[in-house]
């Protein structure tokens, strides 16, 4: 036979590896596609379920929700906001790998390699079913993801070993001269171990057999139509159909995440959404809140520039029309309100500055907005509150739970069930349709998104989902300061130099912010205007440089009932970080 695929009477060892390689890049290739085509077909499926059932979204839930703290801290340490994206990112990567390991294992053994990328799919099953919020359907993506993709590769490996396996000649080709043509399902069903895989015990493995007798070796340049005189599919037919199996997944799983999002799409009710104007409007900011100091944070943070940190892979998309949230527990009387009737509360405005216990020292998890929603306290009140009862638990649409000490709701403070925030509806990502704040306390404890369902009970009865994770069960916010001006590391000129910066005492008040240069004594900084115990409180300073060089600035608060922030560094886990921020400047 002329050309380059001319058998080598006396093939060197490279060519050998090489091949071998490409046959393994071949495999691998098949594992690939077939899992491609089970990502696609989860979406797809997912699209009609609901976002929790796809696949891999279940799996990546289920794997936050087992995250040990540590692990958990050490992300939000390293990744910030950007946590969940590298999650989604080792999961398609060990996604990636294990396909390739099924396709690999497919070429001995379809049906085994069949079966790992139908463990996956079982893992979906298992993850969609175990979610705190499981329904029946969620578990159907990840069934046809799971059939699917084991079909797909079951079908492709058999494909590829009939490819590659040795010429009837030298001996039968494993599977094919016994079995039925490869594609036709009248076989086992895959994954399915109902009979001895086909493979090695009837011929030596494609890969692990010395180099086939020369006449053996597959030849595709000869085989134009795909297949040999024997019926045997080509290696071209392969690619071809494994390129095609992967173009149909890719088209797939882009098509389901659009149909995906939609069918779930509620911009348009959430644009319909028009806030009623508050019975009980916020005082106006009094003047001189925030100091003129370039580069200090704005005293009110924008909804798009406003902190998000929550468990949800995909946003809980939850038209106002379908949502209700239920009161019950320790109560006299149990309510359902709709959105409308809660809508139809007289609406209170709150401005809030809500902060998160995973706060590093300096961080930056913390937001000011002028919420606005109905009175909690007065919600409660009416459905009777039940002696006994000490822990207010809500529970979100995406199973979340958050327990606030029901004390604390009912002793004056201004809490809310929130619909709007800095004026529009409250964004998605912070709850839409409604969420809860208590002043005071972390969001863990206090500010449940997407809010379904409030119920009176007691700490000792239940223990909500950070709590259960070592969190401390109270979570009142620490007091915390940063120094923001000058950005650190900056160099700056000889002479008087602004030092600016923001502190808070969420709900206690904040009395005093203190810096010092170098270890030296503490000076007072001028507070701004104060506007209200439940808000941040920004401070400036002039620092009059004596010498050039660097210098560290170190910054502390104390609360409106006296007490000074403890210079003790600690991290956020259990109950919030504590110790002094401070910043390095050059100047000179
Ligand atoms: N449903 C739900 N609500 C939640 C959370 C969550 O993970 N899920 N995270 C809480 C935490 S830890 C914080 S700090 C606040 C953050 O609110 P934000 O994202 O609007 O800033 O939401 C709280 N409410
Ligand atoms: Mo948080």
């Amino acid at each position: 036979m002329p050309g380059v695929s001319t058998p080598d009477e006396n093939p060197t060892g490279s060519r050998r590896r090489l091949r071998a390689l490409a046959r393994a890049a071949a495999a691998g290739a098949t594992g690939l596609a077939a899992a491609g085509l089970a990502v696609a077909v989860g979406e797809i499926a997912a699209a009609y379920t609901g976002p929790g059932g796809a696949p891999v979204i279940a799996v990546g839930s289920a794997a936050i929700d087992l995250t040990p703290t540590w692990l958990k801290e050490y992300a939000v340490r390293s990744f910030g906001t950007h946590d969940k994206a590298v999650l989604l990112t080792g999961i398609y990567t060990t996604m990636a790998l294990l396909a390739v390991v099924a396709g690999l294992l497919g070429r001995q053994r379809p049906a085994a390699g069949a079966a790992l990328i139908g463990l996956f799919g079982g893992l979906g099953v298992w993850a969609a079913a175990s979610r705190p919020t499981a329904r029946p359907g969620d578990a159907l993506p990840s069934v046809a993801a799971g059939l699917v993709g084991a079909a797909a590769l079951w079908w492709l490996a058999r494909l590829l070993r009939a490819a590659t396996a040795p010429h009837p000649a030298t001996g039968p080709a494993p599977g094919l001269a016994t079995g039925p043509a490869p594609g036709l399902a009248t076989g086992p069903a895959p994954g399915l171990a109902t009979g001895p895989a086909p493979g090695p015990a009837t011929g030596p493995a494609p890969d692990l057999a010395p180099d086939p007798a020369p006449d053996a070796a597959p030849d595709s340049t000869a085989d134009p139509a795909g297949s040999d005189p024997a019926g045997r599919p080509g290696r071209r037919t392969v690619l071809v159909t494994t390129a095609a199996t992967a173009a149909v997944a890719a088209l797939g799983a882009v098509g389901g995440r659009r149909l995906a999002d939609s069918r779930s799409d509620i911009t348009a009710a959430r644009d319909a959404i028009r806030l009623p104007a508050p019975a009980v409007p916020a005082r106006p900011l009094p003047r001189g809140i925030h100091p003129d100091a370039p580069g200090l944070t704005p005293f009110v943070t924008s909804n798009a520039g406003f902190y998000r940190v929550d468990t949800a892979l995909t946003l809980p998309r939850i038209d106002p029309r379908d949502w209700s949230l239920r009161i019950h527990g320790l109560v006299d009387h149990p309510t359902v309100l709709t959105f409308d009737e809660l809508l139809r509360q007289p609406l209170e405005e709150l401005d809030h500055t809500l902060t998160c216990v995973s706060n590093e020292v300096g961080g930056t998890y913390a937001g000011t907005a002028r919420w606005l929603g109905a009175s909690l306290p007065a919600l409660l009140r009416r459905a009777g509150v039940r002696a006994g009862a000490d822990q207010l638990v809500g529970r979100s649409r995406d199973g979340m739970t958050i327990g606030t000490p029901l004390e604390s709701v009912l002793d004056g403070r201004r809490a809310l069930l929130a619909v709007g925030m800095n004026g529009e509806a409250l964004p998605v990502a912070h709850g839409f349709p409604c969420r809860s704040l208590v002043p005071g306390f972390y969001g863990y404890t206090s500010a449940t998104k997407w809010l379904v369902d409030l119920e009176v009970t007691r700490f000792a009865a239940f223990d909500p989902y950070w709590v259960r994770r070592g969190w401390d069960r109270t979570g009142e916010v620490r007091t915390a300061s940063r120094v923001e001006v000058p950005a650190p590391f900056a160099r700056v000129p000889r002479g008087d130099v602004l030092l600016a910066g923001t502190a808070w005492a969420t709900h206690r008040g904040l009395a005093a912010v203190e810096v010092r240069v170098d270890g030296g004594p503490w000076q007072q900084t001028t507070l701004a205007a104060d506007a209200g115990p439940d808000l941040w409180r920004q401070w400036s300073h002039t620092w009059h440089t004596t010498a050039p060089g660097t210098h560290r600035i170190e910054v502390r608060a104390t609360d409106a009932l006296g007490r000074t922030q403890p210079e003790t560094r600690r991290p956020p886990f259990p109950s919030g970080a504590t110790g002094w921020h401070s910043t390095v400047v050059t100047v000179g």
